[in-house]
């Protein structure tokens, strides 16, 4: 059975790329809601409808965990998933970054960036007051970085600059560690460590949450170690202009065929 991963657009493949990493085993079945993105500026009422129906489709595939790559549905959302899928894993990358930041969290300073949506939610500062009242977290929404990513601007001026005024406040504050809250950020990994500094720990919420998740799978018993190579399908509501290129730059590999639901 398949590991369902989703997201709002092509962002979550970033999350595909590190569970493929982490976990070469493991088929995948991925669906991005291309037709419909960015949730990132949306009400609440309409992300929750989406989720539901993203979770409805990946449940009928017989998905054995579901994650959920995209910040901005677990930050208004996981609820919704958490209901329809009781009787399987849910993770997800707000609970698997805000564990990552607090972790040896003694008078940690964290930063948290993302879409608005995300930052104006509070979850990720909730669930690190949670885990840890003594965490001091700041947090920033970067609305332009969604789009220069997708530009494919990953080291140009624009997004330098962009990053510079963004990140001032965050840094000001002297954070420790700043966590990339939004499927996007780890593209931009090099630019942002040039910005914040060799000192500021970078939390990856991609990678976090393939760790989570091997972690899941191991405590649910061995690992498998027959049976044919993992499958991977890709599965979105459009394909829209430059999917292919743009994708392929966030899996770090050739997506192969994709396949667009019939909704
Ligand atoms: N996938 C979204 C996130 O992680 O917040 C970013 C894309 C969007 O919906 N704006």
């Amino acid at each position: 059975r398949p590991i369902g991963v989703f997201d709002s657009g092509v962002g979550g493949l970033t999350v595909v790329r590190a569970l493929m990493e982490r976990l070469p085993l493991e088929s995948i079945i991925y669906f991005g809601d291309t037709a419909r993105v960015p949730y990132g500026v949306k009400s609440v009422a309409t992300i929750e409808h989406f989720t539901a129906q993203i979770t409805e489709f990946l449940l009928q595939r017989d998905v054995k965990m579901l994650v959920i790559a995209c910040n901005t549905m677990a930050a208004v959302a996981a609820e919704v998933v958490h209901r329809l899928a009781a009787d399987i894993p849910v993770l997800d990358v707000i609970e698997a970054g805000a564990r990552a930041a607090v972790a040896d969290s003694a008078g940690r300073r964290v930063g948290v960036i993302g879409t608005p949506t995300t930052i104006n939610s509070n979850a990720y500062a909730r669930r690190m007051h949670e885990l840890d009242p003594s965490v001091q977290v700041y947090s920033q929404a970067c609305p332009l970085f969604v789009p220069l990513v997708e530009e494919g601007w990953l080291e140009h001026r624009v997004t330098r600059l962009t990053a510079q005024e963004y990140l001032r406040p965050v840094l000001a504050e002297e954070v420790d560690s700043l966590v990339l809250g939004c499927t996007h950020y780890p593209l931009l990994k090099p630019l942002l460590r040039d910005v914040v500094g060799p000192r500021v720990r970078m939390i990856d919420s991609a990678l976090t949450i393939a760790e989570l998740a091997a972690r899941h799978l191991q405590d649910a018993g061995p690992a498998r170690t027959t049976g044919g190579a993992a499958e991977y399908r890709f599965v979105v509501s459009d394909v829209p202009l430059r999917f292919q290129t743009i994708g392929e730059r966030f899996l770090g590999r050739s997506l192969g065929a994709v396949e667009k639901v019939d909704w």
